[in-house]
């Protein structure tokens, strides 16, 4: 019996040399007007839908695929009598492998100032159809619907056939993607029918003395923080288009739990600057930081501030992924799990997808609007018995309001360094001490119960960086150790909010030590 796969995809990455490789084993091909079109364009001979069918793609492509003989060749069962009966009296062909991705309608509806009626055009009806067909029938049919199963399907066919196994992986992939198209859907028409202001209350409007959340499961998560503890990713229907929930993934493995909280920290800091700016984020924190002329230079300081603690970590960067990054991210020992950014360009994306040993792991997500401005939003935790709500420390930043407390004032560059390491501080966990210098993070110290211990840790980090580099301090130095300790390691010049009763004291060292100290007035704790 002929081999036969059906493939309409609107995302065409890496179609031609999988297409070709079905070819090859002979399976027939049968496309949709924009597939069949782009698959004869690379030589591949293709039987349009609307020949076998009998009926015309119509009323704009709504119309393509939903047709008995198309869903009847996916879900018909050619084993049992009473099917094979009904295709063979309907001239209907059963299908081994079933091809789809939908229509992009995350990223149409990221767009700003999308039309309502362009977001509806956006609805696929006709892949998400085939898809459930395919994935219910997965006893007989492989459903693929992610550029990244490519590999590995041809692997089998090569070998002989998709195992059951396999087709039961592919059909659980198929529904999560259908899941995720259709919430993506209804928080769209949520934001539209209630309007933004409604559905997300600004941090101004004070909170209610009950909370009534609705989140919606986005996806099922492979597990917690660790693999014993169940998990799963809930969106707000009001989630802004800033947020990693409105990011769209373009390549790579299922996104984890940590994952998640550490693209949520990298998004967080890259909004912090207007130039090209890169972070590097391990358990939480930023291990490095840059900011650059260009998204290249900024990435290469981000990850050449603490190399060993960036390998296997989190990328956020603020501009799309052009060429000249690419090469950065790919340069020899460095190793990725996810990146965030705007955007890629294609040709970033092929190359950081073809990179041998990444191509199927490195996660890849565009968040379009990841610069655009946004309002203040809540955050809410979980404690054992309770929620606390607070407002994101997310309020800008007024510099005027700073006040340079020592005799000695920071000259142009240090001044420059101490907002750039005071904007990355704020983003560590408490107690945070950070070193800076020539806008790149040099040594964090995060988490530690004592101020001075994190002072230490982040000078050693920083080794023979520290001299001549900048500290960035969460919240006040409570004593005066801190200081000598970070003039010490040649650090000359410091910021932090101020407040502590021994304040005096603090300002006395840095005169002493000849260090100039800016008071910001506002802590960062983040615990
Ligand atoms: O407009 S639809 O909902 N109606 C359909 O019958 C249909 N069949 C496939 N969209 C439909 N598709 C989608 O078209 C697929 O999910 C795929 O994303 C896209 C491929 O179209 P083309 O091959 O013309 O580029």
């Amino acid at each position: 019996m002929a081999r036969r796969a059906l493939i309409s995809v609107s995302d065409k990455t890496g179609l031609g040399p999988f297409v070709k490789g079905l070819v090859d084993l002979e399976f027939e091909i049968l496309s949709t007007g924009g597939t069949a079109k782009f698959l004869r364009d690379q030589g591949v001979k293709v039987i349009d839908v609307a020949e076998y069918t009998g009926f015309p793609e119509m009323m704009d492509g709504r119309v393509k695929t939903l047709h008995p003989r198309i869903h009847g060749g996916i879900l018909g069962r050619p084993d049992l009598a009473e099917d094979a009966a009904s295709m063979k009296e309907h001239g209907i062909l059963p299908f081994e492998l079933i091809v789809v991705n939908l229509y992009p309608f995350e990223q149409t509806v990221a767009k700003p100032n999308v039309k309502y009626e362009e977001a509806v055009e956006q609805i696929d009806i006709g892949g998400p159809s085939m898809v459930r067909s395919a994935a219910k029938n997965h006893a007989y049919v492989g459903i693929v619907t992610r550029a990244d199963q490519y590999d590995e399907v041809l692997a089998a066919l090569r070998a002989g056939q998709l195992s059951l196994q396999q087709r039961r992986r592919l059909m659980q992939a198929a529904f999560e993607m259908t899941a995720r198209y259709d919430a993506a859907i209804a928080a769209h028409f949520l934001k539209e029918v209630q309007g933004s202001a409604a559905a997300a209350p600004p941090a101004s409007a004070g909170l209610p003395q009950q909370l009534d959340l609705k989140f919606e499961r986005r996806q099922e998560l492979r597990y917690g923080e660790n693999p014993h503890q169940k998990a799963a990713w809930y969106v707000e229907p009001s989630f802004g288009p800033t947020t990693v929930s409105a990011a769209q993934q373009v390549h790579g493995k299922e996104l984890s739990y940590n994952n998640l909280l550490d693209l949520d920290a990298a998004v967080s800091i890259v909004r912090e600057f207007k130039e090209p700016a890169a972070t590097v984020i391990k358990h939480n924190n930023p291990c490095g930081c840059g900011i650059g002329a260009t998204l290249a230079e900024a990435f290469d300081k981000a990850y050449e501030g603490d190399p060993i603690s960036a390998f296997g970590s989190i990328i956020g960067l603020n501009r799309v992924v052009d060429a000249a990054t690419v090469e950065q991210l790919c340069a020899p020992n460095r190793f990725i799990e996810a990146i965030i950014a705007p955007g890629f360009e294609p040709e970033a994306i092929t190359a950081l997808t073809t990179r041998p040993k990444w191509k199927n792991s490195v996660r890849l997500l565009e968040l379009p609007q990841l610069m655009s401005a946004q309002a203040v939003s809540w955050e809410y935790r979980r404690i054992a018995g309770g929620l606390l709500v607070q407002e994101r420390d997310e309020l800008p930043e007024d510099e005027t309001t700073w006040k340079v407390v020592t005799q000695r004032q920071p000259s142009e560059h240090e001044r420059r360094d101490l907002a750039f390491a005071w904007k990355v501080c704020k983003h560590v966990k408490s107690n945070a001490i950070l070193l800076a210098k020539a806008g790149m993070v040099v040594g964090v110290g995060a988490g530690q119960m004592s101020r001075v211990d994190s002072s230490w840790i982040a000078a050693h980090k920083a080794g023979s960086r520290s001299k001549g580099a900048v500290a960035a301090s969460d919240a006040f130095f409570p004593f005066r150790d801190g200081v000598d300790q970070a003039s010490q390691a040649g650090v000359t010049a410091l910021i932090q909010p101020g407040g502590s009763v021994r304040d005096e004291e603090v300002i006395a060292a840095c005169n002493e030590l000849g260090l100039a100290m800016i008071f910001t007035g506002r802590r960062h704790f983040k615990h």
